[in-house]
């Protein structure tokens, strides 16, 4: 354990300087500091499409670093039919819905934290060129787009973006109102793309909307990406399996055991359950007030996940062993010396991406971008398994 910790520890530190630089800019954290101005953007739906944008919605409402302002979600039409039919290269036929954008699963948030975080929906439809303003969307389309701009204008500091799903709603924001983008938003911390400067993989958040994530790209915004999925050069198995295969470059771990679920606070728990019951119930508030007996909800035998290492920098967290062998996840101020620290963080590189949404990267100091890297996948989610139960259960503790 000493000696792993020691070697990571060693070989994390040109990470950890650049993280600690980078979070000094944007990060505060819960001993009296002050909060994190933040903005989630995420592809959230009711019943869910992937249970971990559901889930980790959590963090913006737990998470003490954050000053949760609004929550925007990025939905894709062909997901709401019964049938995916049509969709572009790159996604999947999904056959598992309907399903609407998760407006309910904020409203459940709310009603639990005592808040009142607004939401809106961004367009439902692809861009059809990198400048597209998408002049003639309904107001009802354009909740997103203005709750961005409002909020960016209202907030006196920098807002901090965490965006989960396609980047059509920044992509469009900067084509209507650029200098507002550029004056008010502190860092874009982009959950996609493919790691490994991998030449043809087209990971799923860039799918949504290709031509979004190339223009967020060009915007010359600031933005710390965080890879999904692996590159395919000198893997075996192709296809859908990159999304699910952790990588030095990438954020994707297992989680293998959810029954932690049943420990979390009884809402939260309620909350959870809702999901995986994709229930269709009218009183989904009440819902939340009930007490499922013990076992009467099926929670999956496993989950991916691709957005526990965002929130983590975002909020300054580090995933911490002490000498006893315990695995938490800390504040950068509550790590002891005899901690050993996983080394994780942003590295300062250049990117450079093709219009069918391929990236590559190049370390460089005076780059303009940050890229998440995590010294070794297979620990990170070894570790993470270990972390999570307590980190999830302590939350309205
Ligand atoms: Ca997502």
């Amino acid at each position: 354990m000493k000696a792993y910790g020691r070697k990571f520890y060693k070989r994390s530190l040109r990470l950890m300087l650049i993280f600690i630089t980078c979070s000094c800019l944007n990060i505060n954290d819960s001993y009296g500091k002050e909060k994190i101005p933040l903005i989630v953007i995420t592809d959230l739906y009711h019943p869910h499409q992937d249970p971990g944008d559901n889930f980790e919605l959590i963090n913006a409402y737990a998470m003490p670093e954050f000053d949760l302002k609004a929550v925007i979600l990025d939905c894709y039409h062909p997901f709401r039919n019964k049938i995916a039919k049509n969709v572009s290269k790159g996604l999947w036929e999904d056959p598992n819905g309907p399903r609407e954008p998760g407006m309910i699963c904020v409203q459940q948030l709310n009603y639990i934290f005592g808040r009142d975080i607004p939401c809106g929906v961004g367009p439902l439809e692809q861009m059809q060129q990198k400048n597209d303003r998408m002049d003639d969307l309904s107001d009802f389309f354009n909740q997103g787009i203005n709750l961005l701009k409002t909020t960016l204008e209202q907030s006196e500091k920098r807002v901090t973006i965490a965006s989960f799903g396609s980047s059509r709603v920044l992509a469009v924001a900067f084509n209507r109102f650029p200098a507002l983008m550029k004056r008010k938003i502190e860092m874009i911390h982009l959950s996609a793309g493919t790691g490994g400067n991998d030449p043809e993989y087209l990971e799923w958040n860039v799918a949504l909307d290709t031509l979004a994530f190339v223009s967020l790209m060009e915007s010359g915004l600031p933005i710390t990406i965080y890879p999904c999925a692996a590159a395919t050069k000198g893997v075996a198995e192709g296809g859908l399996s990159n999304a699910f295969k952790g990588a030095k470059d990438n954020t994707y771990y297992q989680l293998d055991d959810l029954s932690f679920v049943e420990k979390m606070h009884p809402k939260l728990r309620q909350y959870v359950h809702f999901v995986f019951t994709r229930s269709t119930d009218a009183d989904f508030l009440g819902y939340l007030d009930r007490v499922d007996l013990p076992g009467s909800v099926a929670l999956p035998q496993y989950q991916h996940v691709w957005e526990t290492a965002l929130w983590m920098n975002l909020a300054g967290r580090r995933l911490v062993q002490n000498p006893q062998g315990e695995v938490t996840i800390k504040s950068e101020n509550e790590i002891e010396t005899t901690d050993l620290v996983f080394g994780e963080g942003v590295l300062k590189c250049d990117i450079r991406v093709l219009p069918s949404g391929i990236f590559s990267y190049r370390e460089n100091i005076k780059g303009l971008f940050y890229i998440y890297h995590r010294d070794n996948p297979a620990r990170y989610q070894e570790l993470m398994n270990q972390a999570l139960p307590a980190f999830y259960t302590s939350f309205l503790r």
